[in-house]
């Protein structure tokens, strides 16, 4: 596959997971209804279906089983957003380039979209259809696992207790893996599991998904930390953060390691993973996208 017709088969399934999702929403009243939207359809990377829809691809999982676990797994990515905006937890004013949902339609219905969003997506999810039931059953069971009490639910409560301290590598390891790397990791195994895939390629899409996931909390924290000005930064709330832990020159070679981990797992997969490479290039090309590191 070139350059370009990855870029395109990108585009294309961006474009058809945010139409599967402006469709979607119905809510009465009106404002919870408009608020779900404000918080969904504008802006996202749509990472995590991306990953959904090309792990899919390459153990030919069809689309109408992979689809609605993309939009799933991005409505739950949101809540977790905007519950994390709120002022009991990072009391954020601007997601996505525009005002946060807490700060448009106040904390109440905030809250709200987040417990629709998760709630909704579950439905979503099984509506999956031409695989056999008992692979979406495995699905939804990985999904709810990565975001809750020991994945992204039980590292965000890990980092929460983890601020104003330094922990050990290991250990801020462990609370990136689930906080952000759950749902990383789990969006690439539920392609493989919708597939039908054999153990040893879904251990390879676990390698991949895990080494992704870490590549991608590292550059997030990077790119806060150089762009940091004072108030609502991690450092200024004493955030446990890779540049905080290892220095900033250090983190950056975390990170393309974590991103040459990421490639070295599709290594048996040929070109058929090239949207994959594409995907774990496009979250190490982030840290190019900061000032150069003081060190
Ligand atoms: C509140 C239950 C609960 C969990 C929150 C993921 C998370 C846990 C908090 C987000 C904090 C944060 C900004 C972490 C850094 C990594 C991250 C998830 C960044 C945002 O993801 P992107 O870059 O966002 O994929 P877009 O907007 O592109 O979808």
């Amino acid at each position: 596959m070139t350059d370009a017709a990855v870029a395109r088969t990108i585009e294309h399934h961006r474009r058809l997971v945010e139409r599967t999702l402006d469709r979607r929403f119905a809510a009465r009243p009106r404002r919870l209804r408009e608020a779900i939207r404000y918080s969904l359809l504008e802006g996202g990377k749509r990472i995590r279906p991306l990953l959904v829809l090309a792990a899919g691809d390459i153990v030919e999982a069809p689309r109408s089983a992979t689809l609605p676990f993309a939009c799933g797994i991005e409505m739950i990515h949101t809540y977790s957003l905007v519950h994390d905006d709120l002022p009991a937890m990072d009391d954020d004013d601007e997601r996505r380039g525009r005002p946060t949902s807490h700060r448009v339609y106040g904390e109440g219905l905030a809250i709200l979209v987040g417990d629709a969003l998760l709630t909704e997506a579950f439905a979503v999810m099984t509506a999956a259809r031409g695989v056999p039931p008992a692979r979406v059953v495995t699905a939804l069971a990985c999904i709810a696992r990565a975001a809750g009490e020991i994945g992204m639910v039980g590292g965000q409560a890990l980092d929460l207790a983890a601020e104003g301290a330094a922990p050990p590598l290991d250990e801020l390891r462990a609370i990136h893996a689930a906080k952000t790397g759950a749902l990383i990791r789990a969006s690439v195994q539920l392609g493989a599991i919708l597939g039908g895939a054999r153990p040893a390629v879904r251990r390879a899409f676990s390698r991949y998904g895990a080494a992704l996931g870490l590549c991608f909390q590292i550059t997030d924290d990077l790119l806060d930390a150089a762009h940091e000005d004072g108030a609502g930064s991690d450092r200024e709330r004493g955030k446990a953060t890779y540049p905080a832990v290892l220095g900033m020159a250090e983190a950056e070679r975390h990170a393309h390691r974590a991103a040459r981990q990421a490639r070295a797992a599709l290594l048996r997969f040929g070109t058929k993973a090239a949207v994959l490479h594409h995907l774990a290039r496009t979250v190490e090309e982030r840290i190019e996208k900061q000032p150069a590191a003081p060190e």
